[in-house]
């Protein structure tokens, strides 16, 4: 149990602060926001907070119980997991509400850019045992009007049987179960992987304080991460779900959508599974 706990912490620990470095490097904090825009936001977002308060008739034990979590959120390495379990899902909503083709959803904490380009033809990396079900995922991508994006990149990450990611996860081999495939002069691709399992967020650091307090599960259900992308287009970021996940009508991170949930059949005579998802790019 002591060993087990640790192991826990050590990969939760890792996971948080590998996260909170990568967002440091990867998103620069992008153009300055305006005063008027910062006012209204900043404002707005304070003054829901103080709404609550008052509705709820916040004590000083509470406001404590905040300020203690606030600090240790920064200690843990895990406000990138809490903003986009509990936040980007509407920052997503709005940023695609006028997108014809394909849904997205979340990034999530864990995206590494620039994983190794694969053929259209591949296999994501991974270990010579790597446990689960193998996955054969092939598909098109095209424009608003059906025509194929010739060289379009598909970049593929998920977690691995036992809910981890490389780069993240201490111990699992660099770009294991990531890859940017590179689509054929149709947009087409086929890309073998294993299907991931359901995925729980870590539960030991502050963001597990707040599940467990609040009587909430950390489940997310099994998912693909996609970030597909051609010149001339906007890239979506998207996930893939598998039809009958129990956590699918529950996802902690509520990133679901109808339109994202595959329903892989059994390969003929082989041990594994197949499914195609076509992508749809809109203009940029
Ligand atoms: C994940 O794997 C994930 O996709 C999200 C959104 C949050 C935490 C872990
Ligand atoms: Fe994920």
């Amino acid at each position: 149990m002591t060993q087990e706990l640790s192991e826990q912490q050590a990969t939760a620990a890792a996971s948080g602060a590998s996260a909170t470095e990568r967002f440091r490097e990867n998103k620069k904090a992008g153009a300055q926001a305006s005063k008027e825009r910062v006012n209204l936001l900043a404002s707005g977002v304070i003054n829901a907070v103080n709404d609550t308060i008052r509705r709820h008739k916040v004590t000083y034990d509470e406001y404590n119980a905040l300020k203690a979590w606030l600090i240790q959120v920064g200690q843990d390495g895990e406000w990138p997991l809490f903003l986009d379990v509990w936040i980007e899902h509407s920052v997503e909503e709005v940023a695609n509400e006028n997108r014809h083709g394909s849904k997205g959803t979340i990034e999530g904490p864990y995206y590494v850019p620039n994983a190794p380009e694969l053929p259209a033809v591949a296999t994501l990396p991974m270990r010579g045992d790597e446990a689960g079900t193998p996955l054969s995922f092939q598909g098109q991508v095209t424009n608003l009007a059906g025509q194929p994006l010739a060289g379009a990149h598909v970049e593929i990450w998920h977690a691995d049987d036992a809910g981890f990611y490389s780069q993240y996860a201490p111990g699992l081999p660099e770009w294991n179960l990531r890859g940017t495939v590179v689509a054929d002069g149709q947009g087409s691709f086929n890309v073998r992987t294993m299907q991931p399992a359901p995925y729980q967020i870590p539960t030991d650091g502050a963001c597990g304080q707040l599940i467990a307090a609040a009587g909430w599960h950390a489940w997310r259900p099994a998912h693909l991460h996609l970030i597909v992308s051609a010149p001339g287009h906007l890239p979506i970021t998207t996930q893939l779900y598998f039809k009958g996940d129990e956590h699918i009508s529950d996802d902690i991170a509520s990133a679901v959508k109808p339109e994202l949930i595959l329903d892989p059949a059994p390969v003929a005579g082989g041990g594994g599974k197949e499914v195609t998802y076509n992508f749809v790019l809109d203009p940029a």
